[in-house]
């Protein structure tokens, strides 16, 4: 019999089944385990575990020691608590956008969380060119209430503090410092740069100094303003989708940052399929169609959330002297800013840096990706340098519209 309850290791298939069975209390008596390791991400094992006799499942997923992507990430699997713990959280907001969490283990360094095997990834699906009409109204409520219920505006000052303290998470941290903050602006090794691209990322990020010094004081930013519990990655590999049905996944680089962060990710990801529909639909009328899609959804993605959130705002208990006179349009248009900064950096480092998005790479034709890549980049540029001048959806997609057209 295996010991789980001592000593922490990374579980195989089987392993996972006896854990299963022995420690989690989810399953039936008399229940026919499958397991299957399904994660694709870059740091995690994730088991789906099937009761094929009674049709019951769940999934179960552990922190490795190490990245799966390179084993120079060292992480601890302490992550994996911050991960159950935010959740939770999130879940208490906003249940219709959350998975539930069943069981958190702090010696294996995992946790059950409900199936979500009938939904997809928000990216693969994107990559297919599938539409998903409601999507801008289901992550703004997510957004709008995750970043301004967990901030000081609303939260006593203590017991954000406590929050804070709990959500230390150095490691995960010190990787978006490195890959989204420093990495993609100077020649560093650990980049990887489609040499198509090469000469344009030479010519017009690495030797633009207004550009990296815009990047210090972004990163000043992350590093010091603790705004609200963001979830820290939310890409669209980051959400699980079916029509109808949004759910948020995988928050274990969660911290307290700046509210835009994960907005601003939204935004370039969204722009990612945008970039791919535009290269490789061959259909007209069908790329139109997906293509407009994705605008409007940007567009909707900034004004909904700009909506919701003073929704929110106008109806919460608020810290006294955030009701002054002009208080609120400029914390709301500090948050603008920085997701048009954070939209720059992330266009920036899924191009330039290590860790890609497949909507890009998937691009077969390499004078089409090269135009793609080089699209994105000059919409980042702009972002950064000019991030004080995106105030509302409109403001976002006419940057994007300029760029492709
Ligand atoms: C070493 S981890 C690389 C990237 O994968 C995660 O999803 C984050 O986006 C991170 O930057
Ligand atoms: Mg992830």
């Amino acid at each position: 019999m295996t010991d789980f309850s001592t000593k922490y290791f990374t579980m195989n298939e089987e392993q996972a089944i006896e854990y299963a069975k022995e420690k989690l209390g989810y399953f039936k008596q008399d229940a026919e385990l499958t397991c299957k390791e399904i994660g694709d991400g870059n740091l995690n094992y994730v088991f789906h575990l099937v009761d094929q006799k009674n049709g019951d499942s769940i999934i179960l997923k552990q922190a490795g020691p190490i990245a799966r992507i390179s084993d120079e990430f060292k992480l601890s699997p302490d992550r994996n608590r911050i991960e159950s713990d935010i959740l939770k959280i999130q879940y208490d907001f906003v249940p219709a956008h959350t998975p539930k969490t069943y069981q958190y283990d702090p010696i294996m360094n995992c946790f059950a969380m409900e199936d979500l095997s009938d939904y997809e990834i928000m990216r693969a699906a994107l990559i297919k060119h599938e539409i998903f009409p409601e999507f801008a109204d289901h992550i703004t409520t997510f957004m709008a209430k995750t970043l301004l219920l967990t901030s000081d505006i609303v939260m006593n000052h203590k017991e954000k503090k406590e929050l804070v303290k709990s959500f230390i998470n150095p490691e995960l941290c010190e990787i978006s410092e490195d890959l989204v903050y420093t990495e993609p602006f100077y020649d560093c090794e650990r980049n990887e740069v489609f040499p198509a691209t090469r000469p344009f990322v030479e010519k017009e990020i690495w030797a633009d100094d207004t550009l990296r010094l815009e990047t210090a004081k972004l990163k000043f930013e992350f590093l010091t303003n603790a705004q609200s519990l963001i979830h820290g990655d939310l890409h669209t590999g980051s959400v699980f989708i079916k029509q109808g049905e949004t759910k948020v996944i995988d928050p274990e680089f969660a911290f307290y940052g700046p509210a835009g962060y994960d907005i601003g990710n939204i935004v370039a990801n969204l722009i990612f399929a945008f970039a791919n529909g535009q290269a490789t639909m061959t259909d007209e009328s069908k790329r139109n169609e997906f293509t407009s899609y994705i605008l409007t959804t940007i567009e909707d993605v900034i004004d909904l959330f700009k909506q919701k959130f003073g929704k929110l705002w106008q109806e919460a208990d608020k810290e006294l002297v955030a009701t002054y006179d002009g208080f609120y349009d400029y914390y709301l248009n500090s948050i603008l800013k920085d997701t048009a900064a954070v939209a720059g950096l992330e266009l920036s480092r899924r191009i330039i840096g290590l860790a890609k998005v497949a909507d890009i790479t998937s691009i077969e034709d390499e004078k089409a990706r090269q135009q793609a890549e080089e699209n994105c980049l000059t919409i980042a540029k702009q972002f950064i340098i000019n991030r004080d001048q995106y105030l509302n959806g409109a403001d976002f997609v006419n940057q994007v519209k300029k760029v492709f057209q």
